[in-house]
Formats: structure tokens, sequence, C-alpha cells
């Protein structure tokens, strides 16, 4: 097909290194980037949503490079002061993320909307891609534990994932309303890509907010997942431990079978090879290559293959 129009739905770091691939080789224009906001929480009166930062600070090229979240050449005056007065510094807040949350929250407060905010907040950052929160509605993930409900980072980094997982809840998920732009990104593409983010809190909460799925099952669209499991481990983050707390062995099959009948294309690293025949046997085409994006030449090279391997589905039907 003559123009390409790719939708990546993403969450946090492996989701952002593949958009910033994706954003390497295609024009502004033919990529959307509609962003997960269930790991998106007030603390210290102050809105975080950390998976648009992470997806935004990666395309601007301003990412911590060690973490992947947080900004680049940071310092921390400010969670130092908060520290030595007895407050909590379990969530790491830099100075120039903090000056991030405080317009961020300052704009929210007069009631502009979040997908307003990112969009000005990329154009400041000299982003030419559209990144898209999946809803302006504040719709917080909560992980079901054998210690309790805990809000997603107090379970995430606060209790640095120990508690063992039995479920999820996305607070007000059934009255959230996609973003602006969201479901004509996902109605306007022909590829869409669902990222190397964890399928349950990441990729999940982007697919259950009403009318986001339904817009990417509509016809003549290709739909490719990457795998965040290789070799049975995530390569960062718990999504692997949560599939296996949920009963279920954490496989590239395994996140196959959990997308479903959504996919057209799944692509896994070679290592997990073994494992085409049975993601095959379920409808689903494989694409089997180096998936661990290690530099951003890695990104761009990945990116590269799921388009292409993408554009063969899509022009298949
Ligand atoms: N993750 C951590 O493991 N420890 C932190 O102190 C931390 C702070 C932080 C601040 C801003 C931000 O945007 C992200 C931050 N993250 C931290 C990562 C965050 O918890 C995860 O990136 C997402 O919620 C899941 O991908």
């Amino acid at each position: 097909m003559a123009q390409l129009k790719v939708a990546a739905l993403a969450g946090g770091v492996g989701g952002a290194k593949l958009a910033d691939g994706l954003a390497q080789i295609l024009p502004p224009g033919s990529l959307t980037v509609i962003v997960n906001t269930g790991d998106d929480f007030e603390h210290l009166g102050l809105r975080i949503c950390p998976d648009v930062d992470t997806v935004c600070y990666t395309l601007a090229g301003i990412a911590n490079p060690a973490t992947g979240w947080g900004r680049a050449d940071e310092t921390w005056q400010a969670m130092e002061t908060l520290g030595a007065l007895g407050g909590p510094t379990w969530f790491r807040l830099g100075d120039r993320d903090l000056g991030v949350h405080l317009e961020r929250t300052r704009r929210l407060r007069m009631g502009h909307p979040l997908s307003r905010i990112t969009r000005d907040f990329c154009r400041s950052w000299g982003i030419q891609h559209t990144v898209i929160p999946m809803s302006d509605d504040f719709v917080p993930t909560w992980v079901y534990t054998n210690e309790g409900e805990l809000g997603f980072q107090e379970y995430f980094v606060h209790r640095q994932c120990h508690p063992q997982v039995t479920g999820f809840r996305f607070e007000g998920i059934e009255n959230a309303r996609p973003a602006p732009g969201v479901v004509e990104a996902l109605r306007a593409a022909n590829l869409v890509i669902l990222c190397p983010s964890n399928p349950w809190v990441s990729i999940g909460p982007i697919l259950a907010v009403p009318g986001i799925r339904q817009a990417i099952e509509e016809p003549r669209k290709a739909v490719v997942a990457v795998s965040p499991i290789i070799g049975g481990q995530a390569i960062k983050g718990p999504a692997a431990k949560m599939y296996r707390e949920l009963g279920i062995e954490p496989t590239a099959l395994a996140v196959a079978r959990h997308y479903g009948s959504l996919l057209s294309g799944f692509v896994i690293d070679t290592v997990d090879a073994s494992q085409s025949g049975e993601i095959q046997a379920a409808g689903v085409q494989t694409l089997s290559t180096a998936a661990v994006m290690k530099t951003r030449a890695d990104r761009a090279r990945l990116a590269g293959e799921v388009v292409e391997f993408g554009r063969r589905l899509a022009v298949q039907g």
C-alpha cells in the first residue's frame, strides 16, 4: 500500500523503546503512539504519568539511559530536601522530572485534558510524532495481591513487585473514553502494533478502554504484537512473575494466547522459535528475530522488521 499508517500501543520502558524505533523509521503523520495511563497516580499532590513521560522522554532523547524512566542529567535536590524533612522518597522524582509534574498538575487543575497537555509537551520537546494517552479520564490500576489491594506504583516501586498477584482492577475503566484522536488513529491505521510492554498492566488497560479494542478489530488492518517475554523472562518488569502467579507458564505462546483473536502476527525472539508452530496453529503468523533492543540502532532495526512483517500481513488481508 502507498502510505502506511501505524498506530502503536505502548506502556513503559520496553514499549517506549520500540516506539522510538518506529519514530526513527516512519515519517511524522504515519505513526501515532497510544500510551497506557493505568500507572498514573497522585503523589505529593502531583499527578504522575510514568508511561506517558517514559515514551515522551525516550522519543525526545532525554530519557535516563540507565533506568529508561525519568530524565537524563538529573539532579535530586528536591528529593533530598523532602527526605530530610521526613517526606516519602520511595518514588524517585528528579528536579527536572518534577518540573514536568508541576506543570502537568497545574494544567490538569485548570481543566486541561491530559491529551492536550501531552500534545503541548511534545511540541516543547520537539517530538514530531503523535503521542496520545489512552484516555483523558483518570483510570488508575489497582493490583490485587496476597497482601491486599495495592495501587500500581505502591506494588511496582514501593513493594518492588514482591507481593503475589491475584488480579487487577482498572478503576473507572467502564466509564472511560478514548482520548481525542485515539479511535481516529486506530481506524486510519492499516497496521496496529502492540509494543513489548506488560500485557496485564500496560497493554491491558489500553485494550480495556471502551471503544479501543473495537476500533482495532475493524477489518482491513494487520495487528502485530511483539512478545515482551523472551526465553520465559521479561526483559524488564514483573510480566513473567505475574503470569506465573496467575497460574500461566510465562512463554511467548502464552502472550500470543493472551492477546488471542486480536492478532494477525506475533514477533518472537529466536530463542523462542520452537514455539512458532503452536502459535501458527492458533491462526497467528509469526516472525522470529532478535527481539532484544540494546541500542537505538536495535530499536530501528526491530521496528523495521515489525513494519515489514505487518505490511505483508496487511496486504494478505
Ligand atoms: N521506577 C522505579 O522502580 N523506582 C522509582 O523510583 C521510579 C520513579 C519514577 C519517576 C517517574 C517516572 O515517570 C517513572 C518512575 N519509575 C520508577 C518507573 C515507573 O514506576 C514505571 O516506569 C512504570 O510505572 C511502569 O512501566
